[in-house]
């Protein structure tokens, strides 16, 4: 009886599950000052968004149909447009089926808490060292593998090398260079191009309070690994694994041999390029460190490049015996032409310049979405992006037009899909979210590069189907929004005996290739693509969490929680505002640029409190341009650049505030260096 009545209970929370289950909302929120919107397979034609404390209506909009019959998920789709809706708080939509969706806030920080979990997921990635209370909370655990490792006899070596620390790869304790090297790229990438909006030094980690960025502190702890997988003739092991995966215990309770395998030329350029990064990133806070990893990257490249063809020969393959991943890769010549970029870049010489010079275009130029196997386009944003004086301009403007050709085709896909994801429908692949996110940071590059919309709007819709506005009303990362994964292919999530898993991990999401025997227990090649996704333990292929999948979730997530549009609009005009902000000119600019702005008024006598004033994207005063009282008349005032060398201004959008009695506004300029 009792087994029956909760049978019951069950049958009708799955039931009330479902009929939540169509209205695919961005669980974690929307920005304030961003784009809103959701989709919805119901037929409904209108909807309300309702605010959840009183009930009341605050917008209401018509929903316009995507997809009749959308290709990846076989779902009829239409799509709702808030994004006038700028009042803070907590609401839901309704549409006029009354269907309702998941409860979600606007506001300007519902990123934050993404960014941080997702940035803090490196630290529960941590290998060789204890996580403690104060920082891991329920998920502190014991130090682990503090005995890595052995050689392996393909290295063709023996005995013990001291490789300790880094972080575990995925839901596996395996350490691979490779993998590791996209992750760290990925994050040193966002806190190179934003450093305003990947500063802070409050991760609640060992490091914080220390001065130094988190995000720096984490990529730090990887580093040092990084640097013991070197051999002393300058080349890179591999990986550092055991011969066969672990079984589902905590990471301190996995004993046995763990082993350093045979080095390899992929992992050796993936090794030079990320060191060279992080020297750039790092010489201003610890300057020994930053050298030693600078020398061994050049080392390492000294090997590389005598190297007349990939090592080991055809690419790195798992000795007979060894079970764990692989990352293979036939192709060496894109980790190559990484390493030589990121080199000229830290240094400027004339070698590495050469190398990448003559070599660019070898591989196609910014075609491709970047990945731990292809590389290239990585190499491509980085000197697209290079601070180097002394860059051939014409090979940047190739790059600038591969990039926004590129990131058009991206953007014109999120017309053509429904959910306004950037892959085709045949390319929900094994770890498809991750390809989603990085699609999404090309598309932040490109507007970085242009100030349009159309790129931003895109990069916005990656992330909220990341977050849940998606076929399966999930958010895909643990401990984010209503409703997340909660048996990810984790090992310490299954083993700790906690039910809610580590929170910050997205799982690498629909995979229609059905790369496991649980996808393919429950789906078949008839399954919509977007469709074959399952939260189980078990289905590695479609739960599992990866550093070089989280590293794009930070970028996305970090990049959208710091970005700020200025709540004025700038096309505004009031009529009590007796007063005219000219736009700047030149804009954009390098250097100098002039700025005029004109007081009305009927008196000569009477004055104004004038302030006029450069802010950033963060909204931070960064120059004050006049402060002061002024009588009526027209005035012009020069924004010299190139006297705030002490002030750290990258490339992009900045806002030139006039204030006058109170009244102020803001005008849009671009700096480009
Ligand atoms: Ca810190
Ligand atoms: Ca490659
Ligand atoms: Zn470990």
């Amino acid at each position: 009886m009792k087994l029956k009545i909760f049978f019951s209970i069950l049958v009708s929370l799955i039931f009330i599950s479902n009929s939540f289950s169509q209205v695919f909302v961005n669980q974690a929120g929307y920005k304030t000052s961003l784009q809103k919107y959701f989709y919805t397979n119901y037929p409904a034609t209108s909807f309300e968004v309702v605010e959840e404390i009183s009930g009341n209506v605050f917008y209401s909009g018509q929903l316009t149909l995507i997809s009749s019959n959308d290709p990846a998920t076989g779902m009829q789709i239409r799509k709702g447009d808030f994004s006038n809706l700028t009042r803070e708080g907590k609401y839901y939509i309704r549409l006029n089926t009354n269907d309702t969706s998941y409860h979600f806030n606007i506001s300007s920080n519902v990123f934050n808490d993404v960014f941080q979990k997702a940035l803090k997921a490196f630290y529960f990635q941590r290998c060789g060292s204890q996580l403690f209370y104060t920082h891991a909370g329920i998920y502190q655990r014991n130090a682990c593998h503090t005995g890595d490792a052995f050689y392996h006899s393909s290295t063709g070596q023996s005995g013990f090398k001291l490789s300790r620390g880094g972080w575990h790869d995925a839901g596996d304790y395996g350490k691979y260079v490779v993998n590791a090297g996209i992750s760290v790229a990925t994050l040193l990438l966002a806190y190179e191009l934003f450093p305003e909006y990947f500063s802070s030094d409050s991760l609640n980690i060992p490091e914080s309070g220390n001065g130094i960025p988190d995000i720096l502190d984490e990529v730090k702890y990887e580093i040092q690994w990084l640097l013991t997988m070197q051999a002393s003739d300058g080349s890179v092991y591999h990986k550092l694994t055991k011969e066969q995966f672990e079984s589902f215990v905590m990471p301190s309770q996995d004993s046995g041999m763990r082993y350093i395998y045979q080095k390899s030329s992929t992992a050796t350029g993936n090794f030079i390029a990320v060191l060279s990064r992080f020297y750039r990133l790092y010489k201003n806070y610890d300057s020994a460190l930053a050298n030693q990893c600078l020398n061994a990257a050049k080392n390492a490249w000294n090997w590389l490049i005598n190297q007349p063809s990939i090592v080991p020969p055809g690419g790195f393959h798992n000795p007979s015996g060894t079970q764990t991943g692989e990352y293979g890769d036939n192709n060496d010549s894109d980790e190559k032409l990484w390493a030589a970029a990121e080199l000229f870049e830290s240094t400027g010489e004339q070698s590495y310049k050469d190398y990448y010079e003559f070599n660019y275009n070898l591989g196609g130029l910014i075609n491709s979405t970047m990945n731990w196997q292809n590389v290239r386009t990585l190499a491509h944003i980085t000197y697209l992006f290079s601070k180097q004086p002394n860059t051939d301009q014409n090979v940047k403007t190739q790059l600038l037009n591969s990039l926004i050709s590129y990131a058009n085709t991206l953007a014109s896909r999120k017309n053509t899909n429904g959910f306004g994801v950037s892959i085709n429908p045949g390319e929900y692949y094994w770890g498809s979210n991750s390809q989603v996110l990085n699609n999404g940071i090309l598309l932040i590059l490109a507007y970085t590069k242009t100030n349009d919309n159309k790129y931003l709007s895109a990069a916005l819709e990656q992330i909220n189907y990341i977050l849940g506005s998606n076929a399966h009303n999930l958010s895909f990362v643990t401990g984010i929004g209503k409703k997340y994964p909660m048996k990810p292919h984790h090992r310490p999530s299954e083993a700790d005996g906690i039910l809610e898993p580590i929170p910050g991990f997205v799982v690498g999401g629909p995979n229609q290739f059905l790369n496991d025997p649980v996808l393919q227990q429950y789906f078949n090649q008839n399954t919509p693509p977007a469709l074959c996704y399952i939260d189980h333990l078990q289905s590695w292929a479609s739960n599992e969490v990866a550093i070089n999948w989280n590293a794009p979730l930070v970028f996305l997530a970090g990049y959208f929680n710091g970005f700020f549009i200025t709540s004025v609009n700038e096309k505004e005009t009031n009529q009590n505002i007796n007063f005219q902000l000219d736009q700047n000119y030149p804009n954009p600019f390098n250097g100098q640029t002039k700025i005029r702005y004109t007081i009305n008024s009927n008196s000569d006598n009477l004055l104004f409190r004038i302030k006029l004033k450069i802010i950033n994207l963060l909204g931070e005063e960064i120059f004050i341009l006049y402060d002061g009282y002024q009588s009526a008349g027209t005035y012009e005032e020069v924004f010299d650049s190139s006297k705030l060398s002490s002030v750290y201004l990258p490339n992009g959008i900045y806002f030139y505030q006039l204030n006058v009695n109170g009244v102020s506004i803001t005008k849009k300029m671009v700096y480009l260096k």
